[in-house]
């Protein structure tokens, strides 16, 4: 399956399979399809023999639970098509010390596709929500690594977001239909939040008076410390908040890392941050030491990625690195290291730091 992936993508996983994205095999506007990042928790990619007939159920507290086909999904509601960064709630984990548990992502557990689809607004709304709905809980075809267990994820999110007119249910990838393993024939995006919200091979979408209780809805998974915590500090999960929007973030896409570069050379690369806006991007080539404002370019819609790009000359040859910090528009910057360590190792997205031999 892999092999379909392109150069620029490895294996961080096999079974489950996990692949990240290398930073120079980001430096596209629209991430290609072979180059985006693999997240699977369950057994296998599950196999679709007939896309007609696959089904979504809509129920819970809903009016009139739906039961509807891929065909209706698309026939019955407006399609959009939005370019959205997609990133793992564990992107940036690797930059934590002492290693914190789960997949050692660096910055490439995320993405930016275009996705077509249909709000899920919409089909809720059709659905006719009632007064008690609060919470969303989601369930897909893929069956969990160990098969005495219900599935390998199960997830939801507030109703206010699922009702957010850029949260959508996707059935297709950078004008392709959708590939297997991201999820044919539908998944969610739910833009901005931990990417394990953003449900594939999405078969049922229940709606709940309270918060969801499925696979990795407990108290440890996809839960953040609500003050900043240190390594060693006591951690009581049961006080933790729900991961839900991500962390700011940058990454240099160009030039890329361990190669050599003329003293005079152009920087390029990505930023976003989760729910908020990118308002600034500077890069550093003395190590932190000053910085340079990167000129940035409009996002395409509501969470596309900010390209950013800037001139640099090194005044001497020989080993050097660049360095690249966002801050998000509510002022919050990337920290030179990762800051609030906590044992499943959510939120690291120190500055983005590589080296390059200056000719
Ligand atoms: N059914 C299902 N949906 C899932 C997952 C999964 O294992 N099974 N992984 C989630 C996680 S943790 C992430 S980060 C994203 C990754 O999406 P991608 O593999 O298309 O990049 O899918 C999410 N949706
Ligand atoms: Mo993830």
């Amino acid at each position: 399956m892999l092999a379909a992936k392109g150069p620029g993508v490895f294996a961080i996983n096999d079974k489950p399979l996990v692949a990240e994205t290398r930073p120079e095999a980001l430096d596209d506007d629209a991430t290609p399809t072979e180059k985006f990042f693999i997240r699977n928790n369950g057994k296998i990619v599950p196999p679709v023999d007939d896309p007609q007939r696959w089904t979504l159920a809509i129920d819970g507290e809903v009016n009139r639970a739906l039961a509807l086909s891929l065909g209706e999904i698309k026939s019955k509601f407006q399609h959009v098509t939005r370019r959205m960064v997609l990133e793992c709630g564990g992107n940036g984990r690797a930059f934590f010390s002492p290693e914190a548990q789960g997949v050692q992502w660096h910055h490439g557990g995320a993405g930016c596709a275009e996705w077509t689809g249909v709000r899920l607004r919409d089909v809720l709304q059709a659905a006719g929500l009632k007064d008690t709905a609060r919470f969303t809980g989601h369930f897909g075809a893929d069956p969990a690594l160990d098969e005495d267990q219900p599935s390998p994820i199960s997830r939801g999110i507030p109703i206010a977001k699922a009702m957010d007119e850029n949260t959508l249910l996707v059935f297709a990838m950078n004008g392709g239909d959708l590939p297997s393993v991201h999820g044919f024939p539908l998944r969610l995006i739910v833009p901005g939040w931990t990417g394990s919200v953003s449900h594939k091979w999405l078969t049922r979408i229940l709606i709940r008076k309270d918060r969801h209780d499925g696979t990795l809805m407990d108290p440890w998974h996809y839960r953040v410390p609500a003050t900043l915590t240190a390594h060693g500090d006591k951690f009581d999960p049961t006080t933790f908040v729900d991961l839900e929007s991500m962390p700011v973030r940058s990454i240099i896409t160009s030039p890329a890392e361990d190669t050599r570069v003329a003293r005079t050379l152009t920087v390029r690369g990505a930023a976003w941050a989760g729910d908020q806006t990118v308002r600034l991007v500077e890069i550093s080539q003395d190590k932190g030491a000053s910085w340079q404002k990167a000129e940035l370019s409009a996002p395409k819609n509501p969470y596309d990625w900010t390209r950013f790009t800037t001139q640099i000359s090194f005044s001497s040859s020989g080993a050097h690195e660049i360095w690249s910090r966002a801050t998000d528009s509510t002022g919050k910057a990337q920290p030179s290291e990762a800051q609030g360590w906590n044992p499943q190792g959510y939120g690291a997205n120190p500055v983005h730091r590589i080296r390059v031999s200056v000719n």
